[in-house]
């Protein structure tokens, strides 16, 4: 094989975010750009050598010169065999199946996620480790600070282009490729978990519908696959499923603000029972009943509730975990049941170790993430099928599930606000100023008329492996139990978006069909005068609000 050794210059912007390697395509696409970090992955990650690395993802724009590029760079680094998802596609929980069933030694995932894609979009790179999951803090920082002094990418010259449009084996300057079918190793791991005659007693049963919309990223065929030709559900329960490089010109986040096609159909008349909607890569979920939303915080306590419920569950439930942010729902549910509740910092990656030692089986996150411990990522369709279990076994509806939910453990009121499109200055003095207040912010009462508690930053030690990670989040507690959290996003590509968390607990019944927003709105006014953000952004509210 003849690989050649290119000199290259190092960039300074490489350090991995919540979730991979995230930038515009145009920065992507300079040259050398790509080719330095995967060159410091595999400098980094010695697993590689000889080792199986399963290669795909979201099949947004630049995804097919992303892996031609990325099969001449394993094999010129000796990676012993690659398997390729047929079409560049592999959901991020799908790759996390197959590293895990196949014994791989990794994964590379190109996926922005939900961030928009084209070629004046984003483009992303993440690596997952032995065990299926997003490569911890540890290892993100090496692969960093190996980008900052490289000088040489090593790629095979000369290797035939593969064809992925069709499942076969070949090479790649010697080293083995298969072009594998992206969905068979993740529908037999749901066959394990679920009680499919279950679901199809639910999806036949004729009263009972449902949507999903795929938002034209890589879950279109996997729903496919499922939930229409192995659950049974009509042809056309799938919306928006084929996966396009630019997401069809949308914005792939489910949300009440971005999943538009879905929020129509289960607002408009004659919903449906159950709508769902997934992200870019797949890790993601929204969940809705007819008219009805369930916060992702209060899904994953709900889901707390039920798991033991299904098949793969049953009897071995002993621990949750939830990202910091994520509301205190599903410490409750685990407390009733005399479960481990742990509070990580936000990104699925630290989840990894509590998964990993059995010491929880459920995680999740406010930002419509949520999985299980059977693959290490964050899983929508998983969710999705869950909720479905859920519903084929009580046989009621969404908001019933939910409301009773809240009747048992009360209501945890939730909203996160995000204000975007900031300068990385504006994001970083709300921030900076915050922590330098915290001591004296105890005792303050805001105009809004709450009192704050407690503040402090968020840090994190891992149990598991003693890994401190510190600055994850400024929190700030009020004397009536509500809680405001501040912190800057990770996945952007420009600027800074920063986002506040609110919550605030209410037992009462009778107040749990309140507005939202109208519950929070002093808490939401409390934060906004506590951050200073309008002197500091000029906004006088948030931008995004889900
Ligand atoms: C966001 C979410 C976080 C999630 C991350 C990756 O990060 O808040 O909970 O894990 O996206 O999700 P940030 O740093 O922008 O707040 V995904 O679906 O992009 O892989
Ligand atoms: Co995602």
């Amino acid at each position: 094989m003849a690989a050649v050794e290119h000199a290259t210059t190092p960039f300074d912007d490489q350090r991995p975010g919540t979730s991979g390697l995230r930038k515009t395509v145009a920065r992507f696409s300079q040259p050398g750009y790509l080719e330095n970090f995967v060159q410091a992955l595999f400098d980094t990650c010695s697993e590689l050598a000889g080792g199986t690395l399963v290669l795909g993802g979201d099949g947004r724009y630049y995804s097919d010169t992303a892996i031609a590029t990325i099969l001449r760079m394993a094999a010129a680094n000796g990676v012993g065999r690659v398997l390729v998802g047929r079409g560049g596609l592999f959901s991020t929980p799908a790759v996390s199946a197959t590293i895990r069933r196949r014994g791989a030694a990794g994964g590379i995932l190109l996926t922005a996620s939900h961030n928009p894609g084209g070629p004046d979009g984003d483009f992303g790179v993440k690596y997952n480790v032995t065990n299926g999951g997003p490569a911890p803090e540890t290892v993100t920082e090496a692969v960093f600070e190996r980008s900052r002094v490289l000088e040489r990418y090593r790629i095979a010259e000369e290797a035939a282009a593969v064809d992925l449009g069709r499942e076969h084996d070949t090479e790649v300057a010697g080293m083995p490729v298969s072009v594998i079918d992206p969905v068979a190793d993740y529908k037999a791991l749901m066959a394990e978990l679920f009680d499919f005659d279950q679901l199809r007693a639910l999806l036949g049963s004729g009263d009972f519908s449902m949507v999903f919309d795929a938002m034209h990223a890589v879950t279109g065929p996997y729903a496919r696959a499922l939930l229409e030709d192995e659950l049974g559900a009509p042809a056309g329960t799938v919306i928006n499923g084929d996966p396009k490089p630019d997401f069809g010109g949308g914005h792939p986040d489910p949300n009440l603000e971005y999943a538009h096609d879905l929020v129509d159909r289960l607002y408009g008349d004659n919903p449906p029972d159950f709508g769902a909607a997934s992200d870019g890569d797949g890790d993601r979920n929204m969940i809705l009943g007819a008219g009805f939303f369930v916060n992702p915080s209060d899904s994953l306590a709900v889901l707390a509730g039920h798991l033991e419920g299904i098949p793969g569950y049953a009897g071995r439930m002993t621990g949750v975990a939830r990202s910091m942010p994520t509301s205190r729902a599903a410490d409750r549910v685990a407390a009733a049941k005399g479960w481990a509740a742990y509070e990580t910092p936000t990104g699925w990656k630290f989840f990894g170790n509590l998964l990993d030692a059995g010491r929880v089986q459920l995680c999740g996150e406010e930002s419509f993430g949520t999985s299980s411990d059977h693959v290490r990522e964050k899983d929508g369709l998983w969710a999705v099928l869950a909720w479905l279990s859920i519903l084929a076994a009580r046989r009621e509806s969404v908001a019933t599930v939910v409301r009773d939910h809240w009747a048992r453990h009360g209501r945890d009121f939730y909203t996160r606000h995000d204000y975007e499109g900031l300068t990385r200055e504006q994001g970083e003095r709300i921030v900076d100023s915050l922590r330098r207040k915290l001591e004296t912010l105890p005792g303050t009462r805001t105009e809004s008329g709450l009192t704050v508690a407690e503040a402090d930053e968020f840090a994190y030690t891992d149990p598991v492996d003693g890994h401190t990670s510190s600055r994850q989040g400024i929190r700030v507690f009020f004397d009536d139990g509500a809680r405001a959290v501040f912190r800057l996003s990770g996945t952007g590509t420009s600027g800074a978006t920063l986002r506040i968390y609110l919550e605030r607990w209410a037992g009462d019944p009778l107040t749990h069909n309140d507005d939202l927003q109208n519950t929070l709105s002093d808490l939401a006014a409390a934060a906004r005068e506590l951050g200073e953000v309008h002197a500091i952004t000029g906004m006088a509210g948030p931008s995004l609000t889900v």
